[in-house]
């Protein structure tokens, strides 16, 4: 072989390498996963890009920063540290995913009305894709609820039912009322009127049978859930539904003028009495439809849900005698 053939063997390898080597640089970088993101309020177009892509087991690397306001970040159903996104600094963080799934990201500062709106999804796709998981459908659409039809308590306390006091009766209670099935599908109200109508407690008076009613309620809790519950309810819930869940908020006014509605008022017995834990979890997953109440499917998990509902009860329950 003369030399000047080998030269332009060489010359060709090395360019199909070259050739070979320019997607492969372009997927390196993509599997490095350095993502830019700009926040900015909902109404300047929230979070861009709102959808990016990851792979399982890579680190995906983001640089944050604000375009506007101050903004918080997080990822819900990931246990990824809430950062703050400043204007005119960039925030840096990294991320691994270890399940495929569609992740939601979204604002935890309130920077305006429309603030929950700043949402944005993470397409997760690779790893072991042979055991897809069932899904189980959630208990509001297996219970078939109407969770926007109005749902007036149809019997209220005359005071304040206290779990403790309940406590006394509870060795006259049937245990098929303190399932967790049993608390989850019925409203406070219509378990007060199935145990009204059981004989066994036909002895006792309608503020002790109100009693047992809040003791079933804190049998399915737990203080730990009662208490991150009130945690998440203070820093997702209460700037529309008020500190004390009065349905008061600092944004209350505002969703009122955008949808002629108010942030439902939990200290109202005649509301939350008549409403189940599955129908409180239908609303706080799906969200209203044109209310201003935003959907939280994406950001918590279902235990999640459930201590947060155990926690708005205690708004007309008391744990603990008062
Ligand atoms: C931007 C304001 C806003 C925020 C934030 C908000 N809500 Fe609401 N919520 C509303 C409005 C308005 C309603 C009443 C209209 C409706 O039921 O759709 C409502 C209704 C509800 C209901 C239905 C109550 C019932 O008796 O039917 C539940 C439960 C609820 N919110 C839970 C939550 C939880 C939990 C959070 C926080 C994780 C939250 N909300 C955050 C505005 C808000
Ligand atoms: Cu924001």
């Amino acid at each position: 072989m003369k030399r000047s053939e080998i030269l332009s063997r060489l010359l060709v390898i090395a360019g199909v390498l070259l050739v070979l080597s320019v997607p492969l640089a372009v997927h390196f970088y993509e599997g490095q996963g350095i993502v830019e993101i700009h926040g900015r309020m909902a109404e300047s177009g929230g979070w861009s890009p709102n959808s990016i892509h990851a792979q399982v087991g890579v680190p995906l690397h983001l640089r944050l920063t604000s375009d506007d306001v101050m903004h918080g970040f997080a990822i819900g159903q990931s246990d990824m540290p809430v950062v703050d996104v400043a204007p005119g600094k960039m925030t840096e963080v990294t991320i691994t995913f270890n399940k495929p799934g569609t992740y939601t990201y979204y604002c935890t500062r309130w920077c305006g009305p429309n603030h929950w709106r700043m949402r944005g999804t993470i397409e997760v796709s690779g790893g072991s894709s042979d055991a897809p998981q069932p899904v189980s459908p959630p208990l509001y659409m297996t219970l078939n609820l109407n969770i926007d039809a109005p749902h007036p308590a149809i019997a209220t306390p005359t005071e304040r039912p206290s779990a403790l006091r309940g406590a006394a009766f509870a060795a006259m209670l049937s245990s098929s009322y303190l399932t967790n099935d049993y608390y989850r599908a019925h409203s406070p109200s219509q378990a007060y009127l199935d145990l009204r109508a059981d004989p066994a407690l036909s002895s006792l008076s309608n503020p002790n049978v109100w009693d047992l009613v809040a003791y079933i309620w804190q049998s399915n809790t737990t203080p730990e859930g009662r208490a991150e519950g009130q945690r998440l309810f203070a820093r997702n819930c209460s700037a529309c539904h008020g500190e004390s869940g009065g349905g008061d908020g600092v944004f209350s006014a505002s969703v009122n003028a955008q949808t002629g509605k108010f942030p439902a008022n939990f200290t109202d017995p005649a509301s939350l009495l008549g409403a189940s834990p599955a129908l409180l979890q239908g609303k706080i997953l799906r969200g209203g439809m044109g209310t201003g109440m935003p959907y939280w499917g994406p950001i918590f998990e279902n235990e999640t849900i459930w201590s947060i509902i155990g926690y708005i009860y205690t708004f007309q329950f008391d744990e603990v005698q008062k």
